[in-house]
């Protein structure tokens, strides 16, 4: 799926601003005819979720409604035009001037109407009803506190299965473009090394099939050098490739960048062109280490959240350069994309500053038993098939990360491996190993280039790890386990990384580990909740990990502090697990991460 973009041959414009907004909690906006207009309750700012905007809806998860009115920019007359959500949480469904244009489930992710025979040149109206509800049928799942044999009682409001606050609404760009009638409707590049060469095979696919052929040009430049080809194009699309002499390759320390040109010729006047900044490297498993390049990988960095105070999940460009600015400043060079794919100026951006990227999907939180098992597998697929069709192009995006946290292994087993480590036989639900080999399987499939992983907390008891390339791990000894006791919580840990990798020998990254601290509260000797607690926690760990070789990432929790649903464990509907605060202020722990990533010793 390509990103609009503005040139000689298509047009964009953003719908972004004050939209009319109207709560729905008793659903019944259908009924009423809302799709053709409503009258309006409140204003709203587009993007930005709508629970912080309010005084009395924080907490509202319910159906609501936003529309706006827009006349056509001068001379799209005659284009292809299209409308794209670049995401809503949870559930949209679309009306242009009356019509349904249709429905779109899943919270982060893009999606797009053509809406060229139902645009008028003035006065057009677009309404869209958003249902945020939280479900148990939905991903990531919600109220499951009801269920009989949930894994866990309801223990917080509202009831996420995960834990971040359940945002919801227009939380990313609302796009009108058009598209030439002869489009470039997809790209997939894919590049490879031969010696210093850079080798880039470019995959093109055309609108109209089957019509007239065309010619596609694909050039591309960067670096002092510039190389171009032609291919004809009979049927739905074509493959080029390009060899880029002594290429400058992409790499954290060298984020280089080409532009990649593709042009659509007709009798041979120009029809359409796209232009994609793309960078050459490659990325690799071999026995237990990760190769960037050929060269073995460290990632080290942080899970994060897509959160600030009053705008929630909404895009905020100006903390987007922030937070790249606090993980350099450190001396991350990678983050997950926890628990949800990050919005597209977010990967731009990694791109463009060198930073790795672990991809992963909403699949937060899921669990395998009770009703809506089938429907949410189903959009765990299409999840992963929209999140790569977005994303293949990326070279941060290093590996597809496919669920966070499931809950595959069976209660009994987790007893006796947490007790001594105790692995039982066939510790996991069936169910999940299946489901999990399905979606490894389809990423395979969708793209061969990139690993892919699986981020558990189930440890040696996740059966899956078998399917995956690379074993991701969330722990934290010393803190939910054996709790207070930083030094028995680190021998922990070195046991149990040690009898995950004897099991599956293959490179490991420890995906989360910290502890909260709460902003100036200090304790010595350190103590749980305090910032000597959080610093001496992560600094042990850290070293621990540094010291074996098949570790090769360690990635915090959390960059920063972020909104959670209320709990009795979470002070304030906060996650504390920042070692920057949630407006992002050093805790003490930055500081000594940040001498240990500069390769100082910070005991
Ligand atoms: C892990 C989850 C993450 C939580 C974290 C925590 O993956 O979403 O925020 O624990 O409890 O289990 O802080």
């Amino acid at each position: 799926m390509l990103y609009p973009q503005s040139n000689t041959c298509r047009q964009m414009t953003d719908l972004s601003g004050f939209w009319d907004f109207r709560f729905d909690p008793a659903d019944q906006g259908v009924e009423q005819g809302w799709g053709a207009g409503f009258d309006p309750g409140e204003i709203i700012a587009v993007p930005a979720s709508w629970n912080d905007q309010f005084v009395d809806w924080r907490d509202y998860t319910g159906v609501a409604w936003y529309q706006t009115t827009f006349d056509l920019p001068w001379g799209w007359h005659g284009q292809k035009i299209f409308v794209r959500f670049n995401a809503v949480s949870y559930l949209a469904r679309v009306w242009l001037n009356g019509e349904c244009l249709g429905e779109h489930e899943g919270g982060y992710l893009p999606f797009v109407f053509d809406i060229t025979d139902r645009v008028k040149a003035e006065g057009n109206r677009l309404v869209v009803r958003v249902d945020g509800d939280l479900a148990p049928d939905r991903v990531p799942p919600g109220k499951l506190g009801g269920l009989p044999g949930a894994a866990f009682p309801t223990v917080n409001f509202p009831d996420t299965s995960y834990d971040f606050f359940p945002y919801c609404g227009i939380q990313r760009p609302v796009i009108l473009y058009t598209q030439p009638p002869d489009a470039i409707t997809d790209l997939t590049v894919i590049t490879e090394l031969d010696g210093t060469d850079g080798v880039v095979r470019v995959r093109i696919e055309r609108s109209t099939p089957g019509e007239a052929p065309l010619t596609a040009r694909v050039t591309l430049a960067g670096h002092g050098a510039e190389s171009s080809t032609e291919r004809r194009i009979e049927g739905t699309g074509t493959e080029a490739t390009l060899i880029v002499r002594d290429a400058a390759l992409w790499s954290p320390d060298t984020p280089n960048l080409y532009d990649l040109r593709v042009e659509l010729l007709r009798d041979g006047a120009v029809v359409d062109r796209y232009t994609l900044a793309i960078g050459i490297r490659t990325i690799a498993v071999e026995g237990d280490r990760l190769l960037l390049n050929g060269e073995p990988l460290k990632l080290v960095g942080f899970g994060r959240h897509e959160d600030f105070p009053v705008v929630g999940k909404g895009l905020l460009p100006a903390l987007i350069v922030k937070d790249y600015a606090l993980m350099r400043w450190i001396g991350a060079n990678s983050f997950r994309t926890s628990h949800y794919p990050y919005s597209e100026q977010m990967m731009d951006l990694a791109d463009r500053l060198g930073f790795l990227v672990i991809d992963e999907t909403p699949a937060v939180g899921l669990f395998f038993f009770e009703e809506g098992l089938e429907k949410r597998n189903r959009l765990c697929q299409q999840m992963i098939r929209e999140m790569i069709d977005r994303d293949k192009n990326h070279p941060s995006v290093i590996m597809w990360s496919i669920a966070n946290e499931p809950h595959t292994a069976y209660l009994e087993a987790r007893e006796a491996y947490y007790r001594d480590l105790t692995v039982v036989d066939h510790p996991s639900r069936p169910e999940a190993v299946a489901a999990f080999k399905a979606q490894a399987e389809l990423v395979r499939e969708l793209d061969p280039t990139r690993p892919v992983t699986l981020v558990s907390h189930e440890g040696a008891l996740e059966e899956a790890f078998e399917f995956m390339d690379v074993i991701c791990l969330n722990r934290y000894h010393g803190w939910y386990s054996l709790s207070g006791q930083i030094d028995h919580g680190l021998e922990r840990l070195d046991a149990e990384i040690e009898l995950i990798h004897r099991l599956y020998p293959k490179p490991f990254i420890l995906s989360e580990f910290g502890t909260d601290a709460i902003p100036g509260h200090h304790a010595q000797p350190p103590e749980m909740f305090s910032e000597e607690y959080q610093a001496e926690f992560l600094t042990k760990q850290i070293q621990l990990t540094n010291a074996k070789p098949f570790v090769v990432g360690q990635h915090i929790w959390n960059l920063c502090d972020f909104k959670t649903s209320q709990a009795v464990h979470r002070v304030g509907a906060t996650n504390y697990k920042g070692i920057f605060t949630r407006d992002r202020r050093p805790k003490l722990a930055a500081h000594r991460v940040r001498a240990l990533w500069h390769g100082e010793d910070a005991t």
